[in-house]
């Protein structure tokens, strides 16, 4: 349906001729494997990790990623200069997005504790502290993925977390990308470990003679490196979190008559070049047909043009165009589906952000390209998918911590929190507790101090 007389086109469906159960249907994530069938084939890699250690690791990357002459799974820092030899430009091009990155999550830190008196003399206190020990997942695939690095890495540092781990698949020579080798530099992480898939996040979780353990493992990745995730996490002996599930990348453009037609295609087709299994929707905002066929044409000619042309075709096969009346009935839809991105080409854009209720990150007016967003403005990329945004945030600099709380209670704090403590106490015939209360009580009365 994506492929009309072999151009590149996105299905269309507009709201007001088409029935509601084939729009929902039209607005599904693309299936994936089987859950079921991924984590089979990922239990026994996570086991054999476990067991086998470096050795096993090894194993994986040697068959897996080709690099057979590698003899060790994992390099520390200080990472050698001849690792990282880069053009100047794309050091600049690192450096801008990494300042970019540590100004917006250094913004993020909390300031002060905060502090409550809930009653004359009870106070509560949150106070946060980083994760001491964080695994970072940059994946390798069909494109080399510093960015990601640049986005897990710098909040990492800006946390303060002890101890950071990359992991990423090294190339079938048996290296590491320089620009990862660069940023991993640049964020002072304590190695990298050479493995991708459902094996490399084994390793961090469990930790292995040469590879640390660490206590939450963040980044995005295939289905393997997802289901690895959610397994580890799910394993009490690990003693590991993860961030969020992940799946294929997703925008949602919501273009009006404002919209230049050359943007509206440029954005849909940075997110549809990702993969395959990526899928872009655009919501036409009372659009003439003229206008909807001017952003079609650009589409299929900027996509003829492009070197990912046959992953773009794949993605766009499996995209579609959703014809509306309104930016209310485009933000009913847009909500619903929850888009990783969110990008309004629309008048006023400002003002319909107040519209957006689940969406990963919004990108607002012409001038700003989601490409912006995944390298250097200052956001993360790392966003929740798959409709996820109903629910998670994307990465930020509170992944990297966690909160701790306090009570601190005076003398008259305690009585007058006493009959309350020691009522639910006598609810609950948890009798200790309520003696806890009125043992001191008692010694007050005494008058002892
Ligand atoms: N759009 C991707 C992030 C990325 N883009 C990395 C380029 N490099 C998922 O948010
Ligand atoms: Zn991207």
């Amino acid at each position: 349906a994506g492929l009309l007389n072999g151009r590149i086109q996105m299905r269309r469906y507009n709201t007001t001729k088409t029935d509601n159960e084939t729009i929902q249907d039209a607005l599904q994530r693309p299936s994936q494997r089987s859950t079921d069938q991924i984590m089979n084939i990922v239990q026994p890699i996570i086991k054999e990790i476990r067991e086998g250690g470096d050795a096993a690791v090894l194993k994986y990357t040697h068959k897996f990623e080709k690099a057979t002459s590698l003899t060790s799974p994992v390099i520390h820092a200080p990472f050698p200069q001849n690792l990282m030899q880069l053009p100047q430009e794309t050091i600049q091009a690192i450096d801008i997005s990494y300042e970019n990155i540590r100004r917006f999550h250094a913004a993020q830190r909390e300031e002060k504790p905060l502090q409550v008196e809930t009653m004359p003399g009870v106070v509560c206190s949150r106070f946060s502290r980083p994760i001491e020990r964080v695994g970072l997942y940059v994946p390798g695939g069909t494109a080399v993925l510093p960015s990601t690095a640049l986005m897990l890495g710098v909040p990492a540092m800006v946390a303060g977390c002890k101890k950071i781990v990359i992991a990423t698949p090294p190339r079938s020579d048996g290296t590491v990308t320089p620009e990862i080798v660069y940023v991993a530099h640049k964020v002072g992480a304590e190695s990298i470990v050479l493995a991708g898939g459902a094996q490399a996040v084994a390793a961090m979780a469990y930790g292995t003679d040469s590879i640390s353990k660490v206590d939450k493992i963040l980044g995005p990745g295939n289905q393997f490196v997802t289901a690895g995730k959610m397994i580890v996490s799910n394993d009490t002996t690990a003693g590991v979190s993860i961030d969020m599930p992940a799946g294929p990348s997703e925008v949602l453009v919501i273009a009006d008559k404002s919209a230049n037609p050359a943007f509206v295609a440029s954005d849909l087709l940075s997110q549809a070049e990702h993969g395959t299994d990526s899928q872009v929707v655009l919501i036409a905002v009372d659009l003439t047909e003229e206008q909807l066929a001017a952003v079609e044409d650009e589409l299929h000619a900027q996509a003829n043009a492009l070197p990912r042309k046959d992953i773009v075709r794949g993605a766009i096969e499996h995209s579609v165009t959703l014809i509306v009346q309104n930016i209310e009935e485009a933000m009913h839809y847009s909500n619903q589906y929850a888009p990783e991105h969110l990008i309004l080409q629309v008048e006023d854009a400002e003002s319909v952000v107040n519209l957006v209720q689940n969406a990963g990150s919004v990108f607002v007016g012409p001038w700003t390209p989601e490409s912006v967003g995944d390298y250097s403005a200052g956001v993360n990329h790392s966003l929740p998918t798959y409709g996820y945004a109903k629910q998670y945030s994307g990465v930020n600099l509170s992944s990297f911590t966690k909160h701790i709380t306090s009570s601190n209670l005076t003398k008259e704090g305690l009585k007058n929190v006493s009959g309350a403590v020691m009522q639910l106490a006598k609810v609950e015939e948890l009798e200790a507790h309520r003696r806890a209360v009125s043992i001191r009580l008692e010694y007050m009365e005494g008058g002892q101090r």
